[in-house]
């Protein structure tokens, strides 16, 4: 532990709580983020257990009647933010976006009632949500197994190297002018570029005119990308709401039979090109051929055995600071522009966690060890530079603070 950045850590969460929920940081983002909330959860645990089951159950308030949860809450309208709530016109009990983010709060549920049982309660009233959630993913975002996203914000990696195909035979029709606020908190080299955002608004545009009927988008989305982001999160999710189920008397065989389909189903992200896991666009049947450190959550899903071993080990030895979002060795890779090269703390998280399992303990160790260095000197950026650890994006960061607080101090 490191009292001092323990403290700010602390201080971070505090400052960023708004009631309930949290925002990942003020200013760049104003609302309640469906992935941040949950590691969020997981840095409150370390000294507030109470307030950890919050941030989880009000993320739950904002469930879509179809099963969905939102990727972002509304709760307060912030003008500040675009694009806001009259944008994306969601359809839940709560503004809203109309895409879901990575869930991993089945497997976060599971790790607070393993520290602190005396959440139990609160954490069986969460287990029908989970299941119409995990439900939704298999219904509508089920491509024999491999877990497809309609917008690249669903997979939190917005803007990674793999979206540049699809994005490239899509015409953003429509989307004329716009104002951005993200480039006025952050430097423009370190966010999307026009290009990538004319097609996320395009992609809105499509899925609030159909009233996020995920029926009309599955025929007629153009983009539609099965990802290792969501379908390894979405296995490892369900392995643990299975225990849960266990450990309740919950009946089993359809969680058995999710994830039967999502370990056949991973098998579809594997490209033999390049020997490791990346996207797969369904439309037009390609891989996208990169390396990302969403490729790295193989372990955490329990899925590839050493598949990707070789290629961890070579991501490491070629940046100070790893798991880089894009394999450097890649053309497309820029060490400071968001999900095309940075670090992302919670990210290696999830990856240490994986290979912990996998039994390659040393590997683990030296990633958490890395990660903490990177965060004791260089402080609770949003990501930062491969090469140097530069803190980049927003500071003073939720989810930064949060895996500080519950894995890297
Ligand atoms: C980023 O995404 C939002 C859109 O959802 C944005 O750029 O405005 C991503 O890093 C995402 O993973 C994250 O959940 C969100 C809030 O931290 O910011």
């Amino acid at each position: 532990m490191t009292p001092d950045r323990d403290r700010e850590a602390r201080a971070i969460l505090a400052r960023n709580d708004r009631g309930g929920y949290t925002v990942p940081t003020a200013g760049l983002y104003p609302y309640q983020w469906n992935w941040d909330s949950v590691f969020a959860a997981l840095g409150f645990a370390e000294h507030d257990t109470d307030r950890a089951w919050t941030e989880i159950e009000t993320l739950f308030r904002g469930q879509w009647d179809n099963g969905m949860v939102p990727h972002i809450l509304f709760h307060q309208i912030d003008p500040e933010y675009f694009p806001g709530p009259n944008v994306w016109k969601g359809t839940g009990p709560i503004p809203s976006s109309g895409i879901s983010q990575p869930p991993i709060a089945a497997t976060v549920v599971r790790w607070l009632v393993g520290r602190h049982p005396g959440g139990e309660p609160r954490a069986r009233q969460l287990f029908g949500p989970l299941m119409d959630w995990h439900r939704w993913f298999m219904t509508w975002r089920n491509e024999g197994g491999a877990i497809v996203v309609t917008h690249p914000w669903e997979t939190g990696r917005d803007n990674c190297p793999d979206w540049d195909r699809p994005f490239a035979a899509i015409e953003p029709d429509g989307i004329t002018s716009y104002h951005r606020r993200d480039t006025s908190e952050v430097q423009t080299d370190e966010r999307p570029n026009s290009w990538e955002y004319d097609r996320y608004l395009y992609l809105v545009k499509l899925g609030a005119e159909s009233g996020w009927d995920e029926a009309h988008l599955k025929d007629t989305t153009p983009f539609r990308v099965a990802d290792p982001t969501m379908t390894f999160t979405l296995l490892r999710a369900t392995r643990d709401l299975r225990a849960l189920a266990e450990r309740w008397g919950q009946p089993v065989a359809e969680l058995d039979g999710w994830i039967a389909e999502m370990e056949a189903g991973a098998d579809r992200l594997w490209n033999d090109e390049i020997g490791a896991y990346d996207t797969l666009d369904i439309r037009s049947d390609a891989h996208s051929g990169v390396i990302s450190n969403a490729s790295f959550l193989a372990w955490y899903a329990g899925v590839g055995g050493d598949r990707m071993l070789a290629h961890f080990d070579r991501i490491a030895e070629a940046t100070r600071y790893y798991v880089p979002s894009t394999d450097p060795a890649h053309p497309a890779y820029e060490p400071r522009r968001y999900w095309r090269g940075p670090v992302w703390a919670m990210l290696n998280m999830l990856i240490a966690t994986g290979l912990g399992e996998a039994g390659h303990a040393d590997r683990a160790r030296a990633l958490t060890e890395n990660t903490r260095d990177l965060i004791a000197r260089k402080g609770f950026a949003e990501y930062f530079d491969p090469r140097d650890g530069a803190p980049l994006g927003g500071q003073t960061f939720t989810w930064t603070a949060a895996v500080w607080l519950a894995w890297a101090s």
